[in-house]
């Protein structure tokens, strides 16, 4: 069965973020027809939206899987929902978001699902943990995501840790 390099954004600001995070990358590693080959490490960063909300965590993940688009994205949602999922207002407070960031090659217009994720060129928490894992990641037009990188630098991430996340037998629960 033909298999995709999927990359995810994974972001949490509620419920113990970090190990929301950490719960999530472990979730996703048991997927069926589905492997974990890398996960960035994890930053802290002011929200973007509304500022009355505690800081997000952030992650990136790159899977290898078999699913189809929309039987990753069932998977996911439901994944969110294990996670009692709490989106509480627009742009606002999670539990645990997982978004499919790129699906190999593909541009996705679904209406479920459109792929490269609409926002991901504009967000600093998405690129610079993608970038981390995958240096030279690239659009499906051909766009170097290092070359967007710059325009996003303006975005404060406080914080980048490299906690316990950078080998892949580490990931288990604390
Ligand atoms: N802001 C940050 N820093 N990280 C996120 O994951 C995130 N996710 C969101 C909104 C509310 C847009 N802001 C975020 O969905």
């Amino acid at each position: 069965m033909q298999s995709h390099n999927v990359y995810i954004g994974l972001g949490s600001n509620l419920d113990n973020p970090t190990q929301q995070v950490i719960d999530g990358i472990n979730a996703l590693a048991a997927l069926r027809e589905t492997q974990l080959l890398a996960t960035s490490s994890l930053y802290a960063s002011a929200p973007i939206g509304p500022q009355d909300q505690p800081p997000f965590i952030n992650a990136v993940a790159l899977i290898k899987t078999a699913l189809t688009p929309i039987a990753l994205l069932d998977a996911l949602q439901a994944l969110e929902q294990d996670a009692g999922r709490v989106r509480k207002r627009h742009w606002g407070e999670r539990t645990l978001d997982l978004d499919i960031l790129l699906f190999g090659e593909q541009t996705i217009e679904h209406p479920r699902l459109k792929v490269p994720h609409p926002f991901m060129c504009e967000r600093r928490f998405v690129l610079e943990p993608l970038l981390e894992v995958s240096p030279h990641a690239h659009l499906p037009n051909g766009t170097a995501l290092s070359q967007v990188l710059p325009k996003t630098l303006t975005q404060e991430i406080w914080h980048h840790c490299t906690l316990a996340l950078d080998s892949l037998g580490s990931v288990a629960p604390q």
